[in-house]
């Protein structure tokens, strides 16, 4: 049968241009729903944008322009990074279209028929660039001996009726929720934060604010629009056609899996579950924070100037070479730096030397002596057999990565074949057969290019256009890159184009 999966990342604000940091839990998830694709499920995969709430409203007349206006422009700025990424969305969702503020607003009316909503007056701290509400037992002392709120952005006092959300009578089947389903939410040091602050107590929620208009109206009362999160994490079930439960769409839902940022952990790991509660609709099947990213060191931020655009690095290094590194480079959920230096190292020990040279040496090999034909699979020795044997677990073994969100690992896992397969050849030497036994150059280099074949086949969702271009030299057709494919061995006797280097090593231009 076949499985569905459905995978989101967060939708970005569009108060500011696209960086590295929304390129990289986008570039995680099109990774997981590439995988899925190749694996044989049916894959839903949205992305989009977040362009309702104050800070928006107020970056739109920083520049002078009407909210909706600045809107088009920023969102329309995501949707081509994510494109330069060949993030390979199934929908890209706007909270300013029609169809999700219908959607968002039935939320809303389903929410409060089952009680879950109440008018009352919001008196507390408001910390605009998190569009977050905070008690005074979470503020901190800044730096400047001001109030302000954990993550260091600047909170005000904010006093105007709102609507609230019962958030508090969700606290014990939250609880049961992280508790039961150990798997909902990850990595372990998320899950820890967020259980201990559901167990300090959870007070109402405020979801609905007076003193501005960029927003969705409240059903039944437009003096009120929808305070940001609730219009945005809807936005899950809008693109699905939520709430027309005979919408196609509708059956990708419970959506597999939310990933985010570690900064928006709460919003989608208690929020988001009991306002579905609170709907009687049933919950995601898991949530997974990715860490955070800082440029040379230091936390990016306009002020410093040091914000990346990813389209820049692409321009440098190419696209596959970008993806590879996000994700290689740490432990998928654990904070990370990116530097100029490790994204060259990187780049030439792994990319170019591992696996460019392996891919290089073997099909100029063929090229050179078997006539660029792909020899025939014949008897295999036992070192022919242990290494297409650890090519052949690798589908079931990324697949068990994959299902915990272990992006990095499952990196390791293929790189483990790949030094393998370099180890292989240089102790086959098939370059020296040539000479004294033409047959079994024609067998190690049969074996290589088969285990060259899984290794691009299972690299294909981190790097698409290298990995493709890969399997069109070792002769492997469109329709035989599944990973249910590599079951089948390709008959031998098929033209190979000639081999063209796929991953050049990158050198510093000399400072002119
Ligand atoms: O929070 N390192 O949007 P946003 C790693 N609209 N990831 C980073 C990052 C960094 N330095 N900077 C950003 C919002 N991200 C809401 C979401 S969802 C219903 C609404 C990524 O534009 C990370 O995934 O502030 C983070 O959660 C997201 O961008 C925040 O994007």
């Amino acid at each position: 049968m076949t499985r569905r999966f459905y995978v989101t990342t967060p939708i970005y604000y569009v108060n500011g241009a696209p960086h590295i940091g929304h390129a990289y839990t986008s570039i995680a998830a099109d990774v997981m729903a590439r995988f899925h694709r190749l694996a044989g499920d049916d894959v839903f995969f949205l992305t989009g944008t977040d362009e309702h709430g104050q800070k928006v409203e107020q970056a739109a007349q920083a520049a002078g322009v009407a909210p909706k206006e600045f809107a088009d422009s920023v969102s329309a700025n995501f949707r081509s990074m994510a494109d330069a990424m060949a993030i390979s969305y199934d929908d890209f969702i706007r909270t300013t279209e029609p169809r999700h503020i219908a959607s968002a607003q039935a939320l809303w009316r389903k929410v409060a028929d089952n009680g879950a909503i109440y008018l009352d007056a919001y008196e507390g701290w408001y910390a605009l660039r998190d569009e977050c509400f905070y008690g005074e037992d979470e503020l901190v002392t800044g730096p400047d001996g001001k109030k302000v709120a954990p993550t260091g952005a600047p909170v005000e006092w904010v006093k105007e009726p709102s609507y609230f959300f019962r958030l508090a009578d969700y606290q014990d089947r939250l609880l049961e929720l992280y508790e039961q389903h150990p798997e909902f939410l990850g990595p372990h040091g998320t899950r820890n934060e967020i259980i201990s602050f559901v167990k300090q107590g959870l007070r109402n929620l405020s979801i609905s604010r007076t003193s501005f208009k960029w927003g969705i109206p409240v059903p039944g009362d437009d003096q009120h629009v929808m305070y940001v999160w609730f219009d945005a994490l809807a936005n899950y079930l809008s693109a699905l056609g939520y709430p027309d439960t005979d919408a196609p769409r509708m059956a990708y839902w419970p959506a597999s899996l939310h990933l985010v940022g570690k900064d928006i952990a709460r919003f989608h790991a208690i929020y988001w579950p009991a306002f579905l509660m609170a709907a009687g609709i049933d919950l995601p099947k898991k949530v997974f924070a990715n860490g955070w990213w800082t440029i040379e060191g230091q936390k990016m931020s306009k002020s410093v100037g040091n914000v990346v655009d990813p389209r820049e690095l692409v321009a440098d290094f190419g696209l596959d070479a970008v993806r590879f590194f996000v994700l290689r480079e740490v432990p998928f959920g654990g904070d990370s730096d990116l530097s100029r230096k490790a994204l060259i190292t990187r780049n030439n020990v792994e990319l170019a030397n591992d696996l460019g040279n392996l891919a290089q040496r073997t099909l100029s090999l063929v090229a050179r002596n078997c006539g660029g034909i792909l020899p025939e699979r014949r008897t295999l020795t036992e070192e022919d057999q242990k290494l297409l044997g650890q090519v052949s677990v690798l589908p079931q073994l990324l697949a068990a990565q994959f299902e915990r969100c272990a992006l990095t690992d499952a990196l390791e896992d293929v790189w483990k074949v790949i030094r393998a397969c370099n180890a292989y050849i240089d102790h086959q030497a098939p370059w020296a057969l040539r000479k004294t036994d033409a047959e079994r150059m024609a067998d190690v280099l049969r074996v290589l290019l088969d285990a060259l074949r899984g290794i691009a086949t299972m690299l294909q969702p981190f790097m698409p256009h290298s990995m493709a271009r890969m399997l069109d030299q070792l002769g492997v057709g469109e329709n035989e890159r599944t990973f249910a494919a590599l079951e089948v061995v390709l008959p031998g006797g098929r033209q190979l184009p000639a081999p063209q280097g796929i991953f050049p090593r990158y050198v510093e231009p000399e400072p002119s």
